[in-house]
């Protein structure tokens, strides 16, 4: 566990990708498996619709004592008082976003090409995310297949918090985390299980049997 983001299962959330139960529900569930973050990424909605969703699930974030982070919408993010805002290399830069936001707010960056790291933006950004691992039909818009080769490159040119997402699973969480990554971010495996909450347990004990193995 990275001692600037001390969390280890990151859920990554939307209406879409909630398959067999409600979003809130799926939240909970994945909550009650030891999902310590979450973020609301909905990519189809307007801003207004985008809020209401957002306070939903805050308010259930809040009960269970998680950070909520909202995906490329610093509106959003504003308007529920997000613990963080996550971008990824063609959305709002991190530079601009510190300008205007609160400057306790956490700031993930996606790193897509090793030139990123080098840049101002990685540095202002408080961790990163490594995207995607391995290619993934939750989203196809991407540059790099980082693999396991990537992420041990990565690690070497960075001490931030590393995130890992693309594909991520119970079965390649311990080879991602012995690879150097801090945190696992997860869409389909926890989402789309019958449960979620059985499904985020493994993955979580995955990453508890080797964290200590990087
Ligand atoms: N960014 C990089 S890969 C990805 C995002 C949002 C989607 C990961 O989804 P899944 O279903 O866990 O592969
Ligand atoms: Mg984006």
């Amino acid at each position: 566990m990275h001692p600037d983001f001390p969390y280890q299962l990151y859920l990554v959330i939307s209406e879409e990708s909630s398959v067999h139960h409600s979003l809130l529900k799926v939240a909970e569930m994945a909550i009650e498996g030891g999902v310590d973050i979450i973020q609301l990424r909905e990519k189809n909605l307007n801003t207004s619709d985008f809020i209401k969703k957002a306070e939903k699930l805050k308010k259930l974030t809040d009960r269970y004592n998680i950070p909520l982070i909202i995906n490329d919408n610093l509106e959003v993010a504003n308007a529920v008082d997000a613990f963080g805002i996550h971008v990824g290399n063609s959305d709002t830069p991190p530079s601009e976003i510190q300008q205007i936001w609160n400057h306790n707010k956490a700031i993930g960056y996606s790193i897509e090409y090793l030139e990123q790291l080098e840049t101002e933006q990685t540095k202002i950004a408080n961790h990163l995310g490594i995207s995607p691992v391995y290619s993934t039909s939750t989203k196809t818009n991407t540059v790099t297949e980082w693999g396991i080769e990537g992420i041990k490159k990565i690690r070497n040119l960075t001490k931030k918090p590393l995130v890992a997402i693309g594909r991520m699973n119970a079965s390649n969480a311990a080879e991602v985390i012995k690879a150097g990554a801090d945190c696992i971010a997860v869409v389909s495996a926890i989402c789309a299980a019958n449960d979620p909450k059985e499904a985020a347990k493994e993955i979580k004990n995955q990453i508890q049997n080797h964290q200590n193995e990087n």
